[in-house]
């Protein structure tokens, strides 16, 4: 699957660099180009100037006009720039990348001003200049120090709401939390954190974009299967496992017992996906599921393929579920899941709480931001 990537604000402008990091990866490995071109809005021109440092070739800064230091950080203020700036926006982006795009990714941190407002505002906009393809949102979920502040409740509130009235799909990821790569990456590492946000995007996008036998599996897993399973809320994860290499060279066939282990290793590898999943959630909530093995051509085995089906039917017993592999891993077995169209996700419903909770007791956010203005006076120089 190819996508054009769109990310908005600060954290939305640093994952589409990922995104054009990872198509470069692709390009590189597998020979395969999964986004055809990443734009970086944001109305910070140093920003905008140290990601194209990096020199991607599908990475467009595209720089809108606005204060960058406004007092208002609210997601309706972000909104309200991007609408006046929307032409410029657009005009900007028709540089390229749409014909050969399967769907456009909007991509930004519901915490902020800029891109929590106004991923919604470029979705409709998407939606009524393309109306053939599919308009997904990934949204970044504020860190836990930042999850009590009353602006990024009510910011991650707002802009969940009206993104999910307007885009396909809207996958969620929880800050530096469940959704990270390889082991927690820590909050201050930003590079580390969203290089495990866009890394469970790697062999999902890559699956239907290789090319030769080389890589095909059983059963090849294209945009199409992608786009059958993406719907409302959406959550992604990703899981390893090593296989152990033969030490005796001459070994080239596997005996039950192997087969058997290997395919142990897979499930594995689709438990750790659904442990690292990007938010926290119930599969018994999912209308629809995607799995997709990725393993070395020499270790692919019938089995793998059906054990994984049986284990995610039994968990997600009300989805739909489609699934795919290929021969994209080298000397591991990598699961990756999608669970989507998730009728009820905790985190969700604990923003719109506080956030309504909030707008009933403003005087509550007056007097935090009044014991912190004391605080900081009373801290010594
Ligand atoms: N994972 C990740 N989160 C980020 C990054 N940059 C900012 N964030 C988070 O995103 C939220 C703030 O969004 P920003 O993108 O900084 O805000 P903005 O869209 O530029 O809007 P402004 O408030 O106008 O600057 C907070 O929850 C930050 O912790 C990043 O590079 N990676
Ligand atoms: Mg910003």
């Amino acid at each position: 699957m190819k996508l054009l990537i769109v990310g908005i604000g600060d954290c939305g402008c640093r994952l589409a660099g990922e995104f054009a990091e990872l198509d470069r990866m692709a390009r590189a490995k597998r020979g395969a180009s999964i986004v055809t071109r990443a734009y970086a809005v944001n109305n910070d021109k140093a920003g905008l100037a140290a990601l194209t440092k990096a020199g991607h070739r599908t990475l467009s800064p595209v720089l809108i006009r606005g204060p960058l230091e406004s007092k208002d950080k609210s997601t309706e203020a972000g909104a309200r720039l991007v609408r006046q700036e929307s032409d410029r926006v657009m005009t900007a982006m028709r540089l390229g990348g749409f014909f050969d795009a399967d769907a456009f990714l909007l991509v930004a941190g519901s915490g902020g001003s800029l891109g929590s407002g106004g991923v919604p505002v470029i979705a409709q906009l998407l939606k009524e200049h393309y109306v053939d393809k599919p308009v997904y949102a990934l949204i970044i979920l504020p860190f836990e120090t930042e999850a009590s502040e009353a602006q990024y409740v009510h910011n991650t509130a707002i802009c969940l709401k009206s993104t999910d009235k307007v885009a396909d799909a809207v996958i969620l990821v929880d800050n530096g939390g469940v959704g990270v790569w390889e082991e927690i990456t820590p909050a201050e590492n930003l590079d580390g954190v969203n290089k495990g946000i866009v890394f469970p995007f790697y062999d999902l996008l890559c699956a239907g974009e290789v090319v030769g036998p080389k890589y095909s599996g059983a059963k090849v897993l294209d945009a199409g299967d992608i786009v059958q399973t993406l719907a409302g809320w959406t959550a992604i994860g990703v899981g390893k496992t090593k296989f152990s290499t033969s030490i005796l060279p001459w070994r080239n066939t596997q005996d039950f017992r192997e087969k058997g282990s290997e395919t142990l290793r897979a499930v594995e590898a689709m438990n750790l996906a659904l442990i690292r999943l990007s938010i926290d959630c119930k599969l018994e909530n999912a209308g629809k599921a995607l799995y997709l093995l990725s393993v070395p051509s020499k270790k692919a085995n019938v089995d793998m393929v059906s054990v994984l089906g049986n284990r995610l039917r039994e968990l997600a017993e009300n989805a739909e579920i489609r699934d795919g592999s290929f021969y994209g891993a080298k000397d591991s077995a990598q699961v990756t899941v999608i669970a989507s169209q998730l009728v009820y996700v905790d985190r969700i419903k604990s923003y719109y709480h506080r956030a309504a909770e909030l707008a009933r007791t403003p005087k509550a956010d007056e007097k935090t931001k009044e014991k912190k203005r004391t605080r900081r006076a009373q801290k010594p120089d």
